[in-house]
């Protein structure tokens, strides 16, 4: 059912698991600074130790291998490489600590896919401006170069930034995420547009300088639900549905995959409601340069993070609220038939991510695609037998072979989000997404398969082999 070089993985992100927050020379990020202040994050936890992986690698090392996983994703900490975010002081202990990561992965026959940025910024950036900045694109750029250079010789597979959406979303507007901005419908689209200019400035320089010796390939993971109108006969349902889509999957695959800007739909709503608000002659929604290189065409495969489903109806009109929301106009609600088990806004719907690759492929010219994230959590009582969970990777692992086989969708990998229970951000370790139990309340730290674990890794052993 799969191709024989299907790439089976799990993931993690710096911030989630390592620790080791001022280890050896690392310098703060804005979620070390995010968290040290009151009430921001469930129960005001922390990153600062985690699950130890900076000190404690080689127990998630023997995770991965008892997994069976082929590719192991994890993102690197900008901070710890380049303490205060230049290359003007490069951190060697960080160096080190990567070079072991990559070289363990690689001596156990797994494949590393590096993410370079996970939500993390650098504090020294954030002090300069953070992502609101425009030069941090080059700056940005310049890291990137950094880790083509140090670790592209072993390093084929990369994701530049992890969910702009996310980041623009929830770190700039909402304010649930570092750096815990609230400046509702004016900063989300700048930092989504300097994300995008800076993934664009990354892909290029890869493209003319390493390409050719390092032969790997680099994209910028999207995440995305599945939508459909709630009413399938109703025409705004439908157009609402269409708003939907297109300011959160078109918001950054449209400019890489289709047409270098913004999707119409988008474009023309921002306008015209910034002209309303009296924005005088400009759009809150940022416009591409003619002077920088083009963002279309900045993605060698499409890196997709699926959770959930949604069924969108009629929104309630735009009144006269300054934010991304009212711009979109768009009502979003759950189908009562699928089932929440764990965190709130993470209804099972695992036919959605085959709806979602099949809408990819016609959408975007049948890219190569890795699902890059995709999971279910446990919230509550601890159950190491959480049978919930491993139908859920049943059901969408299942639903991933239809997509391949029957719609003909040219699915390259799986990644399972993620290896270890972790800092769950904003939820903290409250919220548990990991293959393995990890133990926070015990210095040790154990980890200790879940039955999803044991699951997943006999769905890999029957695959890995058979064509
Ligand atoms: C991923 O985002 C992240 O890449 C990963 O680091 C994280 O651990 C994983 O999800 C699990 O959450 O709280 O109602 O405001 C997935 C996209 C976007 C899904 C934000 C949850 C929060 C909804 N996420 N969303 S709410």
């Amino acid at each position: 059912m799969f191709p024989r070089d299907f790439a089976w993985g799990a993931g993690t992100a710096a911030y989630q698991v390592e620790g080791g927050w001022q280890a050896d020379g690392k310098g703060p990020s804005i979620w070390d600074t995010f968290c040290h202040e009151k009430g921001r994050v469930f129960g005001d936890q922390s990153g600062d130790v985690a699950c130890n992986s900076y000190e404690l690698w080689e127990k998630d090392l023997g995770c991965i291998r008892q997994l069976g996983l082929t590719h192991y994703r994890f993102s690197l900490s900008w901070s710890r490489l380049l303490p205060d975010g230049t290359t003007k002081h490069v951190n060697q202990k960080g160096v080190q600590y990567y070079n072991k990561v990559i070289d363990d992965l690689l001596a156990c026959n797994v494949s590393p896919m590096v993410t370079l940025y996970h939500f993390d910024l650098p504090q020294a950036l954030q002090d300069q401006g953070g992502w609101k900045s425009p030069s941090i694109a080059s700056l940005f750029d310049s890291y990137a170069k950094f880790c083509f250079q140090t670790f592209g010789n072993r390093v084929k597979l990369w994701i530049t930034i992890n969910e702009p959406y996310v980041c623009a979303k929830l770190g700039h507007e909402d304010g649930i995420h570092a750096p815990g901005l609230k400046e509702p419908g004016v900063t989300a689209y700048l930092v989504g547009h300097n994300m995008l200019r800076a993934h664009s400035m990354a892909w290029h320089s890869y493209n003319s300088d390493y390409r050719t010796a390092q032969k790997g390939w680099v994209s910028l993971a999207i995440n995305s639900d599945w939508v459909e109108p709630l009413d399938t006969q109703c025409k705004e349902d439908s157009a609402a549905t269409e708003r939907y889509l297109a300011f959160t999957l078109g918001w950054f695959s449209w400019p890489v995959f289709v047409t270098g800007d913004y999707p119409e739909i988008m474009r023309s709503a921002v306008d015209s409601e910034s002209k309303k608000q009296g924005y005088n002659g400009t759009s809150r929604l940022p416009i591409f340069s003619k002077d920088e290189p083009t963002v279309l065409g900045t993605a060698d495969f499409f890196a997709l993070n699926y959770y959930t489903s949604r069924k969108v109806k009629q929104g309630e009109g735009r009144g006269n609220v300054l934010c991304m929301k009212s711009d979109r106009d768009a009502g979003e609600v759950l189908d009562p038939s699928w089932p929440i088990c764990g965190v709130s806004w993470l209804a099972v719907v695992p036919d959605g991510l085959r709806k979602l690759l099949k809408y990819i492929k016609e959408t975007f010219n049948n890219p190569a695609v890795y699902i890059t994230e995709n999971g279910f959590s446990q919230v509550g009582l601890l159950q190491i037998e959480d049978d919930q969970r491993s139908k859920f990777y049943k059901d969408t692992i299942l639903e991933v072979g239809k997509a391949i086989n029957e719609d003909g969708v040219n699915v390259r990998g799986y990644f399972a989000w993620t290896l270890l229970d972790n800092f769950e951000w904003a939820d903290g370790y409250s919220v548990r997404f990991g293959l393995y139990h990890v133990d926070f309340e015990d210095e040790t730290l154990n980890r200790t398969i879940y039955q999803s674990g044991r699951e997943y890794a006999k769905i890999i052993s029957k695959h890995k082999f058979s064509l």
